[in-house]
């Protein structure tokens, strides 16, 4: 499998990536589903929600407090490093990742477009103004952040039932249309509208690539789908694909 996805990266000049949790989860940051996602026994997209932020802020910001924390202290892994080798080798390459957590931008990625924000900054609920954030270290469990002007802050990130940054989106797909392959890496593919990514690329005979721990909801409409860990396979295949 990983040959026939070499194969598909040696004919493409242009290059299309979707990223989802897993590929930061080899950087010690838990994905949204399954075990990892279980928070003080909350689930991860029980509070990815703007009905949980009204409901309950402090719980949704102490939430955000304690993942900022531990992607603050997390590095890039091999995965992400391998994406920066691959842009180097595209003629046109754009990453759209379902992350908050910066890490491409940080092992180097240029090319990358954000589909559900940044954890990294904060919205003003009054004012709308968009800020960069980072928790200060002294900040009480239950001290909600507040904008210059009085009004609450919330994250800067997408939650269900909300709309996507509409520019982001048709950028992609206007991307999308023209490239030669798309690589689908660590999602479960269950969260629209970036789950309908792999129908979009096929509907302009873009050749699709999955990487993924396990069988997901788009292994069977892809053209490769290979099993394994992000930070391994990803590596392996830039190896192969040479100077
Ligand atoms: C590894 C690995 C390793 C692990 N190597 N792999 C159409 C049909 C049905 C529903 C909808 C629809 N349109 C809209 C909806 C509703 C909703 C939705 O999709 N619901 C589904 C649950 C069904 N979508 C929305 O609401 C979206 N908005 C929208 O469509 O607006 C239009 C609209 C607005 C208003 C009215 C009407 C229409 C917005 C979605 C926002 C999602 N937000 C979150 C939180 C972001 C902020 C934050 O981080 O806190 O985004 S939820 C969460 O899920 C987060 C993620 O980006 C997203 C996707 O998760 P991801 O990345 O796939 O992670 P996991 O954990 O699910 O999977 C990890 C994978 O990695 C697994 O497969 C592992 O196996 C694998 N893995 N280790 C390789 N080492
Ligand atoms: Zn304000």
């Amino acid at each position: 499998m990983i040959t026939k996805a070499v194969e598909i990266f040696k004919n493409s000049k242009s290059l299309f990536v979707l990223t989802g949790a897993g590929i930061s989860a080899e950087s010690g940051i838990p994905t949204f589903r399954g075990v990892d996602g279980l928070w003080k026994n909350y689930s991860a997209t029980d509070l990815a929600t703007p009905q949980a932020f009204q409901k309950n802020p402090v719980l949704v910001w102490e939430w955000y407090h304690w993942r900022q924390g531990i992607i603050s202290k997390a590095e890039p892994n091999p995965a992400h490093y391998a994406l920066v080798a691959l842009e180097k080798k595209m003629a046109r390459f754009l990453l759209l990742t379902q992350n908050v957590d910066n890490l491409h931008p940080r092992a180097g990625s240029e090319n990358v477009l954000e589909l559900h924000g940044n954890i990294f900054r904060t919205r003003c609920l009054a004012c709308g103004e968009i800020a960069d954030y980072q928790k200060p270290p002294e900040t009480s469990s239950n001290a909600l952040p507040k904008c210059t002007c009085g009004g609450l802050l919330r994250p800067d990130v997408v939650w269900f039932g909300e709309a996507i940054p509409q520019h982001i989106w048709q950028n992609s797909l206007d991307f999308l249309s023209r490239a030669d392959a798309a690589l689908i890496c660590g999602t479960s593919g269950i969260v629209w509208p970036a789950a309908a990514i792999p129908e979009i690329a096929q509907h302009s005979n873009t050749k699709t690539i999955e990487i993924n721990l396990e069988p997901t909801s788009v292994s069977s409409i892809v053209d490769v789908s290979i099993q394994g860990k992000a930070g391994e396979v990803l590596p392996k295949i830039v190896a192969a694909l040479g100077q």
